[in-house]
């Protein structure tokens, strides 16, 4: 009884009952052996036929012919696999247009977990002889797959880019849009007029570091280590003796030290204290010192010369009163205030019903702080005032919270 079946290159092959397997022609020849019956019960076995081919016209051995026989089924098996990979690889991509489902795709095949690295991961089931071969079908499978997913992604990002293009198509005809300026800082608008105030009586303004020596922050102002109003001023110490500075003084100390007389200067700058933010406090603000030193000048000439300040800054009717005060630095010191710009005196809620403001702590340079800088206190005398730059805008401007000058909100500045 002879079964015949289709073979795998469309040969005709027979097995017979006795086990034979027939071939009736490979190379002009009939090829005749045996195989075990448990092979031969397999419907497709006659793709064994194939593997004459492989073997040069030769006739194998049974055992050599059954190994050829498994090893062509086993690559059948993978070169199916792998196809059927490759085809839904390849309709997925066409169908796909998005990068982010182009890597899902490229994932959920190359990726740890996708189906041909699990493929890959399975060779540990061929058989060492047999690796090489689908070993490189699989990888050759692989660069097909990547070389059409770089095609396709190619293609995702070109037609991104025009689409973008195409939606950022530019209306020359729309309005130009407005370059956003900032605005002076009112602390800013205040120092500037402070400066033109002083210059304008022939001062000059000089600036100075923040960073300074405990000497020229204290010591060369009459206030040595152990004096209270160094406690005063809780201080950012950067070394024992160096510190950001308390007050501007420093600046003037320094000028006094060249020795250029006569001295006519003012010093704005930060200075740094550690205190709390509040309403009234910050650790940085701005201080305006002033410093006056030559021949003959008196305690008249400090009074007349902030009087003019007060009403150059206040308005022409501001009138100033000197309170008696105690500075180290100054011999003898006082506070100015100056009379109430809202109501004029009067007294009102904005000076406490006093009538008055206070403005700045002066006085005539203590005699020590002049000759510690090498002045001749015989010679000369000088005078100085100190002026806290936020407190006079706060005032100016009617502005009832330190902070709001320190958050730089466009919407805040632009009022002034
Ligand atoms: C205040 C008080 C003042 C000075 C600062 C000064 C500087 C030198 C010599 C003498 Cl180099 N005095 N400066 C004088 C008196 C007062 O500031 O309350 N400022 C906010």
């Amino acid at each position: 009884m002879l079964n015949c079946t289709k073979s795998f290159f469309g040969l005709r092959g027979c097995v017979s009952a006795a086990r034979q397997i027939l071939i009736p022609k490979i190379s002009g020849r009939v090829f005749r052996f045996y195989a075990r019956p448990e092979i031969l019960a397999k419907p497709n076995i006659l793709q064994t036929v194939g593997i004459y081919s492989d073997t040069n016209g030769k006739i194998p051995g049974w055992r050599s012919a059954v190994e050829m026989i498994w090893q062509r089924r086993n690559e059948e098996k993978m070169k199916n696999k792998l196809e059927q990979i490759r085809e839904k690889a390849i309709s997925q991509l066409n169908n796909c247009d998005t990068a982010d489902k182009l890597n899902e795709i490229r994932v959920s095949i190359l990726g740890k977990k996708g189906e041909l690295t699990d493929l890959l991961k399975s060779m540990r089931d061929v058989p060492p002889q047999e690796r090489p071969k689908v070993g490189q079908m699989v990888n050759e499978t692989r660069a097909e797959i990547e070389k059409f997913l770089e095609e396709r992604r190619t293609k995702i990002e070109r037609a991104v880019r025009e689409a973008k293009m195409a939606a950022e198509v530019i209306d020359v005809t729309l309005p130009a849009k407005k370059a956003e300026l900032g605005h002076r800082h009112p602390d800013t608008i205040v120092l500037e007029e402070v400066e033109r105030i002083f210059v304008g009586m022939g001062y000059e303004v000089v600036e100075g570091p923040e960073v300074e020596k405990d000497y020229y922050n204290f010591e060369a102002l009459n206030i040595p280590a152990d004096h209270p109003a160094k406690d005063e001023q809780d201080t950012f110490y950067i070394t024992g003796d160096i510190l950001l500075r308390t007050q501007t003084s420093g600046v003037q100390v320094h000028e006094m030290e060249k020795g250029k007389l006569p001295i006519r200067m003012i010093a704005p700058g930060r200075v740094f204290r550690s205190d709390e933010v509040d309403a009234t406090h910050s650790p940085c603000f701005h201080q305006i010192e002033g410093l006056v030193i030559d021949r003959h000048i008196t305690f008249a000439d400090l009074k007349g010369t902030l009087a003019e300040f007060a009403r150059e800054l206040f308005g022409a009717e501001t009138k100033v009163k000197f309170r008696p005060h105690h500075f180290p630095f100054t011999e003898p010191s006082a506070e100015m205030d100056v009379t109430c710009f809202k109501c004029g005196g009067k007294g009102c809620r904005f000076c406490k019903g006093s009538g008055w403001i206070e403005i700045l702590g002066c006085g005539m340079v203590h005699p020590h702080v002049l000759e510690m800088s090498g002045i001749d206190p015989e010679e000369y005398t000088g005078f100085a005032f100190g002026v806290g730059l936020e407190r006079i805008t706060l005032l100016k401007y009617e502005i009832d919270d330190m902070r709001l000058l320190y958050e730089n909100d466009i919407r805040f500045l632009k009022q002034f």
